[in-house]
């Protein structure tokens, strides 16, 4: 028999699935519009996959496997509907995919099927996250995710440090999901990991994050560029960091490239996360630059500061000041969705057209390293305001 409970919290959750959100008001800057709800939180996911619905197994209507956080999502544009690949972490700490639609792309996600599994071939992996769902041009959809294990140099209570490296599945359905072996490369840990959509010289192409320990990045670090003949054993043997962190700048720490790049035809636009140290932790941001069609390891655009940083009530959550972003949908009105996740907590979406994207990515004023010069910068602007507000 079904606990009558459940009933109430379906009528609950059913009306947060089916609220309208609207753009944020009062919110501008003429680049991409803010929307007033997060599109998917741990409210969002189905009662039947936290609860035992029974009520002679469950009289008090307990939640037995409780979810902390819905974030940091990949997404794709399939069929005409816009999926994420949710990053779902249960209350024991481990994150597990599932997969949310919607058909508009900024309201009524639902979590749909059940949490995405696959041949288990590696049984040092504890935890995984963050995937990023590229369509290539092969015909296969690719996941690349973080595929993390205990360092198996450390003591068993040594919770220091931990091994990232990059997971390989691929799909044409959504449904069906084959593990390929993960993806090599010269750098002992990886994170953010993205398939470019295209092949570079008959060969898949990447973009990867080489990191020397499993948070800082140390001497590696930047986000660098390989390439591989064969998917199905996929070894990048040469890595060349194509855009690394800089002193003094929303980068300083450590970067990721976010989704896969977008072509426009300017250029390729990337969103990417930069990080930075604060007295109060890292602080994570994402910013946009672009890299040429003919060479995309050359970026041939970078505007300066962050394009979406922590906002309002998103600067607060499990980890605080964080923005992060792993996916982003282009559907066939060049308007853009960039899911991204705040606080490591939950995810919103911010909407924008490729050609605001391009307008920004290209005529950002750059940052130009020193505080003297961007004073300048800003004066220059000034100048060129009052003649024309004098006129
Ligand atoms: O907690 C912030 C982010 O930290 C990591 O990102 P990076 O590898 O760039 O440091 C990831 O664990 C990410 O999931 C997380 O949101």
């Amino acid at each position: 028999m079904i606990h009558e409970n459940y009933y109430k919290l379906l009528d609950e959750q059913n009306k947060l699935i089916n609220r309208h959100n609207e753009i944020e008001e009062e919110f501008y800057n003429g680049v991409y519009n803010r929307y007033k709800f997060p599109v998917l939180t741990r409210h969002h996911v189905p009662l039947h996959w936290r609860f035992d619905l029974n009520k002679e197994t469950n009289p008090h209507f307990m939640e037995r496997l409780g979810v902390n956080a819905t974030f940091n999502p990949g997404a794709i544009y399939f069929e005409g509907k816009y999926y994420m690949v949710v990053r779902l972490e249960g209350l024991d700490r481990k994150s597990i995919f599932a997969l949310a639609v919607s058909d508009n792309g900024v309201d009524q996600f639902t979590f749909i099927d059940k949490p995405l599994v696959w041949e288990d071939i590696d049984k040092e992996e504890t935890n995984i996250y963050d995937m990023r769902l590229v369509q290539h041009e092969d015909g296969w959809i690719y996941g690349i995710y973080c595929s993390e294990s205990k360092d198996p140099n450390t003591g068993e209570f040594d919770t220091s440090s931990a091994v990232a490296q990059a997971g390989l599945v691929r799909t044409k359905n959504l449904k069906d999901w084959e593990r390929l072996p993960n993806i090599q490369t010269p750098s002992p840990q990886q994170r953010n990991v993205v398939l470019h959509p295209e092949f570079i010289d008959g060969k898949y192409a990447f973009y990867t994050r080489p990191q020397d320990g499993f948070i800082s990045t140390g001497s590696g670090g930047g986000i660098a560029f390989g390439l591989t003949k064969d998917i199905n054993n996929p070894v990048i043997k040469d890595e060349k960091v194509m855009h690394g962190k800089k002193y003094h700048t929303i980068y300083e720490v450590k970067n990721g490239q976010g989704p896969a790049p977008i072509k426009t035809d300017k250029g390729w636009i990337h969103i990417a996360h930069g990080v930075r140290n604060t007295a109060a932790g890292l602080r994570y941001v994402l910013y946009t630059f672009a890299t040429s069609l003919e060479d995309p390891t050359k970026v041939i655009a970078l505007p300066g500061g962050h394009f979406i940083a922590p906002y309002d009530r998103e600067r607060v959550g499990d980890v605080s000041n964080v923005i992060f972003c792993n996916g982003a949908i282009v559907n066939e009105n060049n308007e853009v969705f960039i899911y991204y996740a705040s606080s490591d907590t939950r995810i919103h979406v911010a909407t924008t057209t490729i050609n605001q994207l391009i307008d920004y990515t290209f005529n950002t004023p750059e940052d130009l390293y020193r505080s003297l010069e961007n004073a300048q910068q800003r004066k220059d602007l000034i100048l060129k305001n009052e003649e024309l507000l004098n006129k």
